[in-house]
C-alpha cells in the first residue's frame, strides 16, 4: 500500500516548445485524453494528472507550456538575486511579479508547480543538435533548487543523444533516454525508479508505484482473458430466433427468411466483437484508440466470416487434430452432410475431416451455421439460424481478440497512430500443449452446442486464454 504519510511526489515536465512535454505526460499518467500535435505551442496552460491505481495517486505529472523567452527571464533572476542562497526565492518572486504580463505567461505556468514544489523533469529532442539556447532554460531550472532529471525523447530519425547526454549531464542529477510513444513498459518503471533517486522521501513511494504498476498489468491481464473468454462463449452459442406465424414452405420464403436471420446474426456477432475491444481498451485507459473504419467494417478484408480470416487466424488442421479428439478422415459420403463450398477440391479433402462426438468440423474451412425450422407445434414453428457449426470460428474470434489485446496492452498513451491490426500468418497458438488445446476445445464445442460452461470451466477457460496470450507475446517478441 501507498504510505499515506508521504504524499504522492509531483513532477513538472518541462522544456522547449513542441519537444514532447506533453507527449511524456499522457504516456506516464495513462491518459490518452492530453493534447499532442505538431504546432508548438499546444498546451498553453499547466494542467496536473494522476496517475492512480485502485484509487491511491501514486504520483502527479504536470504538463507545462515550453519556454519562450528564458534569455529574458535569466537576465531578470540575475539582476534581481543578491547572492547564490537566494535563487530559489529569486524564482518565486519572479513568478509573483510576472503573472499577469503576458510576455511570461508561459515561463510563470511552467515555473508555478516547480515553485510549489513539483520535481523537474525535463524533456529535449534527442533527433536535433543541442544548442546554446537551451543553456538559458537549464540554468533557470538549476536555479529553482528542485530535484530534477533530464529526459532525451526523440522524435525524429537522427540521433544526437551523445551530445545531449554530456550537457545535460553537468546540469541534471539523471539523465535518461526515454521515448514517449514507444518505450516499452519496464522503461516506465525503470524511469519511476531513477525518480526515486531523485529525493531520499520519494524513494519508497516510487518503488511501491512500481510495485503496483507491475501488479495491475499483471491483473488487466487476466481481466482481459476473463473478457475473452465470455465473448467466446457468447458467440459460440448465439442463436437468432424467430417464430413463425405461417409455415414456411415456399422455398422462396425461406430464403428471404433465412438471409434476415443470417444479417442479425453477423450483426450481432460484429457487434459483440467490438463491445469485447473497447472493454480491453478501457481496461487499459486507451479511450481514444481510432481504428481504420466505421465498427461494423472494421478491418472489412479480414471481417469475422471470411475466407482471409479464416487463414489468418483459424488454427491449423494439425492442431484440430491435436486438440485430443478422435481424428478420422471420412469418406466423400460423410460431406454431404456438412455444409462445404463445392469449390474445394477433394485433395484438400483428404484427412482434413475430423469426426467428434457427432459433430463436423473441417480443419481448412469456416463452416457458416445454416437456417433451421422447427416441426409445426400448435401451429407455430421456429426457425432458427446459428450457432456456429464448427470451432473454427471460436478461433477466429480468439486470435483476433488476442492480437488486439496484444497491441493495446503495448501501445503509451502517447500514441496517436490509428491502430491498424495486420493479421497474423503464422499459428502462434501452435504453442500451446495438447492438454491446454482440450481445455479450449472443450469449451468452444460445449459452447456452441449450447451448454452453459460451470464456474470452473470458466475460470480454467479464462487461465488458458491468458497462457495463450503469454505465447502470443513469446512468439511476437521472437520477431515473428
Ligand atoms: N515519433 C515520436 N514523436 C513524438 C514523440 N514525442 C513527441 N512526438 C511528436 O512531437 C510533437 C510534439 O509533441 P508534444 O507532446 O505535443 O510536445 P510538447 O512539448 O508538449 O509541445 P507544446 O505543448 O507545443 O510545447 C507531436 O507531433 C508528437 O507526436 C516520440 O517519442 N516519438
Ligand atoms: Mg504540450
Amino acid at each position: 500500500m501507498t504510505d499515506h504519510r508521504t504524499p504522492a511526489p509531483t513532477f513538472a515536465v518541462v522544456g522547449h516548445p513542441n519537444k514532447g512535454k506533453s507527449s511524456i505526460v499522457a504516456t506516464l499518467s495513462q491518459n490518452d485524453s492530453i493534447a499532442i500535435a505538431l504546432e508548438p505551442g499546444t498546451t498553453r496552460h499547466s494542467q496536473a494528472y494522476d496517475l492512480t491505481v485502485d484509487g491511491d495517486v501514486l504520483y502527479t505529472l504536470v504538463d507545462t507550456p515550453g519556454f519562450q523567452r528564458p534569455r529574458q527571464l535569466l537576465a531578470w533572476l540575475e539582476a534581481h538575486s543578491l547572492s547564490a542562497s537566494d535563487r530559489a526565492e529569486t524564482v518565486a518572486a519572479f513568478v509573483n511579479q510576472h503573472r499577469d504580463d503576458p510576455r511570461f505567461h508561459d515561463e510563470c505556468e511552467l515555473l508555478t508547480p516547480l515553485v510549489e514544489g513539483a520535481g523537474i523533469i525535463y524533456v529535449v529532442d534527442g533527433s536535433v543538435p543541442y544548442s546554446a539556447e537551451n543553456e538559458s532554460e537549464m540554468e533557470i531550472l538549476r536555479w529553482t533548487g528542485r530535484p530534477s532529471l533530464a529526459l532525451i525523447n526523440s522524435i525524429g530519425a537522427d540521433d544526437y543523444s551523445e551530445h545531449w547526454q554530456s550537457a545535460l549531464g553537468q546540469f541534471f542529477q539523471v539523465v535518461r533516454k526515454f521515448d514517449a510513444v514507444r518505450a516499452p513498459f519496464n522503461q516506465h518503471l525503470s524511469l519511476l525508479k531513477a525518480f526515486g533517486q531523485l529525493e531520499p522521501a520519494w524513494e519508497q513511494v516510487l518503488d511501491s508505484a512500481v510495485l503496483h504498476l507491475s501488479g495491475q498489468r499483471a491483473q488487466r491481464k487476466s481481466q482481459t482473458a476473463r473478457l475473452i473468454a465470455t465473448a467466446l462463449e457468447e458467440m459460440m452459442a448465439w442463436q437468432e430466433k424467430r417464430t413463425l406465424t405461417a409455415p414456411q414452405s415456399e422455398a422462396h420464403a425461406r430464403d428471404t427468411l433465412a438471409e434476415q436471420l443470417r444479417q442479425r446474426w453477423y450483426q450481432h456477432q460484429r457487434k459483440r466483437e467490438q463491445s469485447l475491444r473497447l472493454a480491453i481498451e478501457a481496461l487499459y485507459q486507451h479511450h481514444r484508440v481510432q481504428r481504420q473504419e466505421a465498427e461494423l467494417r472494421w478491418h472489412s478484408e479480414h471481417d469475422l466470416f471470411s475466407e482471409g480470416s479464416r487463414q489468418a487466424w483459424g488454427v491449423s488442421r494439425t492442431y484440430l487434430t491435436t486438440a485430443g479428439f478422435g481424428a478420422g478422415a471420412i469418406g466423400g459420403a460423410g460431406l454431404d452432410a456438412i455444409t462445404l463450398g463445392s469449390s474445394l477440391g477433394t485433395g484438400a479433402l483428404v484427412g482434413g475431416l475430423i469426426g467428434a462426438a457427432g459433430s463436423y468440423f473441417y480443419g481448412d474451412r469456416l463452416t457458416l451455421p445454416v437456417l433451421k425450422i422447427g416441426a409445426l407445434r400448435h401451429g407455430l414453428q421456429t426457425a432458427s439460424f446459428g450457432p456456429v457449426q464448427d470451432s473454427q470460428f471460436g478461433y477466429v474470434v480468439l486470435g483476433r481478440a488476442v492480437d488486439h489485446w496484444w497491441h493495446i496492452a503495448h501501445r503509451n498513451h502517447a500514441g496517436r497512430d490509428p491502430l491498424d491490426l495486420e493479421p497474423s500468418d503464422s499459428h502462434w497458438l501452435d504453442q500451446l500443449d495438447s492438454p491446454h488445446r482440450q481445455v479450449i476445445h472443450r469449451a468452444l464445442t460445449r459452447c456452441r452446442k449450447q451448454r452453459a460452461l460451470s464456474s470452473e470451466q470458466r475460470q480454467q477457460l479464462a487461465e488458458t486464454l491468458e497462457l495463450a496470450m503469454d505465447l502470443y507475446h513469446q512468439w511476437r517478441t521472437a520477431g515473428g
